[in-house]
């Protein structure tokens, strides 16, 4: 801890204000013993005699990037006891989150006698009950809330682990078991952290200890189905979160067009060329979703006045998988709720974001006509019948009239610019990862000391260069911004990033927001 910069010493300040953790946040954390609890126990038990008996098991997942590592994991570890293990992963548009009772059917016609959920399956009421009625054992793995018993055999899940796993992610889950079973190995470790970055779980406990081993052994091994996905040739979360994790999100968005399942083929392929053919498609895959959402955001744009307390836009063109992408960059860049609405035959599907401070479920919890809707804090998800939008539309403009919140002011750090130099801000890797939890603190420079400052595109960007040679970007300044005086600026809030830039790396200045005196 000696060696240890004043920059990092100040960001740990800030973060972690009890010092005698601080051996913690700087060091490198082993795995957690593996679990012994009950529900692990049962689990294990119930695997021996499906291997024993020579069942036909089958794993249920989800399309997300959580959901495809766990399926993975799971099917990966099973297959390697030598039991007949398949996989199914529900398209999102046609069949919708969760196992169905369409899955369950078709699993027992085909000989399937022991379902496995992963990431997925407490909340599938109905469809664990047709398997109990069929007389088929399941065994929920999942992370979500549980809030009431699961009609299962055997539920594996955080919150009946040692207190270490209660921040797993699906995936995560998935990897204990395998742990349990004796058939882990760095490949499915570095999924499970992947995964744990895709699904912003806290990093801590045994979280963070997967983050930090994946990320470690993906820079040491350039494992073919990570490194295929990403740009960069060492990675870190930061780096997973934008060049991996979108690309395999896109597949279970964009479910009109891709199959999902082959997302899990593509991790479970060992030759060079279908992890070649696979990891290009779901690339190309990838860019069309770029596509799709930055042409819904540009219509979505124009159809916000920004006077609005509240957003809410619906459009012919939009893809039901994109609105959520969508939602949050508009509720990003006003700082606002907004909702976002897809049609289909039967009705909208709808997606809302909102700022910090702002409950998502309070605001829309009174409203009595969903078909279906769940969400958290600063998200939502929702389905409306044809016929609703108006009613709804006219609950929103009331609601917000009533419902009081008050938005975060960010909690930055100050710091001087001289403090920033690549040595420094690579000194703050020792902390990594970061992500929810441990958050990477907004910086603030106050009155900063501007040299020149140079707009590019068409004045759409602007580059502050300070006394000290700083380089500070903004982005898609507005209109208002260009035209103000540089002397009424109070200080940049934003982030530090180093790029390459002619085989030189260079700290830049990403500025968030500009506050004016
Ligand atoms: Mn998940």
């Amino acid at each position: 801890m000696e060696q240890m910069t004043e920059l990092t010493k100040k960001v740990l300040e800030f973060l972690e204000p009890d010092t005698s953790k601080w051996e913690y946040w700087t060091t490198s954390q082993p795995l957690n013993s593996i679990s012994e609890s009950a529900c692990m126990e049962r689990f294990k038990k119930r695997i021996a005699q499906a291997v024993s008996n020579c069942e036909k098991v089958i794993v249920a997942g989800d399309y997300d990037c959580d959901g495809i590592s766990a399926t993975t994991i799971m099917v990966s570890g099973l297959r390697q006891l030598g039991l007949e293990c398949g996989f199914y992963i529900p398209d999102r548009i046609k069949e919708g989150y969760g196992l169905s009772e369409a899955t369950v059917t078709l699993a027992h016609k085909k000989g399937y006698s022991l379902i496995i959920t992963v990431d997925n399956g407490i909340k599938s009421t109905q469809a664990l009950a047709l398997a109990k009625e069929l007389g088929m054992d399941v065994i929920v793995t999942d992370h979500h809330t549980m809030d009431e018993e699961v009609n299962c055999d055997i539920v594996v899940h955080p919150t009946l682990m040692e207190s270490c796993f209660e921040t797993l992610c699906g995936a995560g889950v998935a990897y204990e078991c395998m742990r349990v079973l004796g058939v882990d190995n760095d490949y499915l470790l570095q999924l499970a952290g992947l995964a744990s970055i895709s699904d912003m779980m806290i990093v801590k406990g045994q979280t963070r200890a997967l983050i930090q081993n994946a990320l470690r052994l993906m820079n040491q091994t350039h494992e073919k189905h990570i490194f295929s996905l990403a740009t960069d040739r060492e990675v870190n979360e930061t780096s997973i979160g934008f060049q991996v994790v979108p690309k395999l999100n896109a597949i279970g968005r964009l479910s009109n067009l891709a199959n999902v399942n082959n997302v899990v083929r593509y991790f479970l392929a060992q030759d060079d060329e279908s992890i070649f053919t696979l990891g290009q498609q779901i690339t190309q895959i990838n860019t069309i979703r770029k596509q799709l959402s930055d042409q819904m955001q540009k219509t979505a744009l124009m159809k916000c006045k920004g006077n609005e307390d509240i957003f809410m836009i619906e459009d012919a063109s939009f893809h039901e998988g994109i609105i959520g992408l969508v939602a949050g960059s508009i509720c990003a860049s006003f700082n606002k709720p907004c909702i976002v609405l897809a049609k289909n035959e039967q009705g909208y599907k709808a997606s809302m974001r909102s700022p910090e401070g702002f409950n998502c479920m309070d605001f829309l919890g009174e409203y009595p006509h969903f078909v279906t809707f769940g969400g958290h804090g600063n998200a939502a998800g929702f389905s409306l019948n044809l016929n609703e939008y108006d009613l709804f539309e006219k609950f929103i403009h009331t609601r917000i009239k009533e419902y009081t919140y008050s938005v975060k002011k960010k909690n930055t750090l100050v710091i001087d610019d001289e403090e920033l130099s690549l040595k420094t801000i690579q000194s703050l890797d020792i902390l990594r990862p970061f992500g929810p939890g441990f958050v990477f603190p907004s910086f603030e420079i106050v009155q900063p000391k501007i040299k020149s400052l140079y707009d590019f595109q068409n004045h759409k960007h602007r580059k502050y260069t300070l006394d000290s040679g700083l380089q500070c970007m903004r982005f898609n300044q507005s209109e208002a911004e260009y035209k103000k005086s540089v002397n009424a600026i109070y200080s940049f809030i934003g982030t530090v990033q180093i790029n390459q830039y002619q085989g030189r790396k260079q700290v830049n200045f990403v500025i968030d927001e500009i506050v004016y005196a």
